[in-house]
């Protein structure tokens, strides 16, 4: 062979490989995600241990660096981060999605699921899947679905009392995520709803702008929210899911291969995740316990009273859901 003609072969070898095996396959990227909790926390943990998995495969290739604790913001932020790529990975609450993908509001209305359970079969199954699709297939957001999380339910906890019965509520300032649906919630059920940012909360308590919260028992104690707001009542008025989503931007340039790992490990992580919650939830009663936290019940009555009482937010939110509602409400 000619040299002119080795090196238009080589050329057209390169040319090959430019073509049919992508050069991004070989990249070496650490993919940064971003929680609001700190290490150590189940969904900080799941997505480590999904980084460590994906490291193994590709050989070193692809790492994930957690960045925990609101070190880079609260969720709207992280959303942002990631839709322009300055961050890879970002595990939220459903919460703050509701107002991103609509379709993802029907799993913040209040008593939605009847236990945890239902919540899990509801994720797990097929609309689960359908929802994680519905962030993948919106093009204003930039973002792609990859796994569910636990987060329990919520309930709410304050400074001056407990609450047993709506009238408890009466004059208390109670801080909510960022979705209109959960200040409406808590208007409805008796109190004053404050939307606010999660890294704004030990602030906002401290301050008085308000004068509780509401949250799942690991983000109450990891938090020490206790050390501002000893009352916690068992509400359970919310059972929202959490969930990891992926910056589009960063998605384009990883391989199929590399994009078929992540969802992988992803779905991996949110099998995983459970069993660290249950251990999380443990835990958290107990540091609650030792901090003096004062646990008050909700009687089955008075929880049937703050369900009707959220009706007018089913009336406003939900309204748009209604196929969806009813087939969550037969996954048994
Ligand atoms: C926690 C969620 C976290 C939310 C936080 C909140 O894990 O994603 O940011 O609640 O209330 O339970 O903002």
């Amino acid at each position: 062979m000619s040299f002119a003609k080795a090196i238009s072969v080589a050329g057209a070898v390169m040319l090959g490989t430019a073509l049919f095996s992508p050069v991004f396959a070989q990249q070496n990227l650490t993919l940064k995600s971003a929680d609001v909790h700190p290490k150590g926390y189940p969904t900080v943990e799941a997505v480590e241990r999904m980084g460590a998995k994906l490291e193994k495969a590709t050989n070193g290739r692809l790492k994930v660096q957690v960045y925990p604790s609101m070190q880079l913001g609260g969720e709207k932020e992280f959303l942002e981060q990631a839709q322009v790529g300055a961050l890879a990975m970002a595990r939220v609450s459903v919460g703050v999605m509701g107002p991103v993908i609509p379709e993802l509001n029907v799993l913040n209305l209040p008593y939605l699921f009847r236990d945890s359970a239902h919540m899990h079969k509801v994720v797990d199954g097929p609309i689960g899947d359908e929802l994680l699709a519905k962030i993948t297939a919106n093009d204003k957001t930039g973002l792609i679905g990859i796994a569910w999380m636990d987060g329990g339910a919520r309930n709410i906890y304050g400074k001056q009392r407990g609450v047993a019965k709506m009238e408890d509520l009466k004059g208390q300032k109670i801080r909510t995520m960022g979705n209109p649906m959960f200040v409406q919630m808590m208007n409805d059920m008796g109190g004053n709803g404050v939307a606010m940012g999660f890294d704004q909360l030990i602030n906002g308590l401290q301050t008085g702008v308000v004068d509780g919260a509401e949250n799942n028992e690991p983000s109450y104690a990891s938090g020490q929210h206790y050390n501002y707001a000893k009352y916690y009542s068992l509400t359970e008025h919310l059972m929202i899911p959490e969930i990891i989503v992926f910056s589009k931007r960063v998605w384009n340039t990883l391989s199929p291969e590399d994009q078929k790992l992540v969802m992988k490990f992803g779905k991996e992580a949110q099998a995983e995740q459970r069993g660290l919650w249950q251990d999380m939830v443990k835990k958290s009663l107990e540091d609650m316990k030792a901090n003096n936290v004062v646990v008050t019940t909700v009687s089955p009555e008075e929880k049937k009273r703050f369900q009707t009482a959220v009706k007018p937010v089913w009336d406003k939110f939900g309204a748009e859901h209604k196929t969806m509602i009813e087939r969550i409400s037969q996954v048994q």
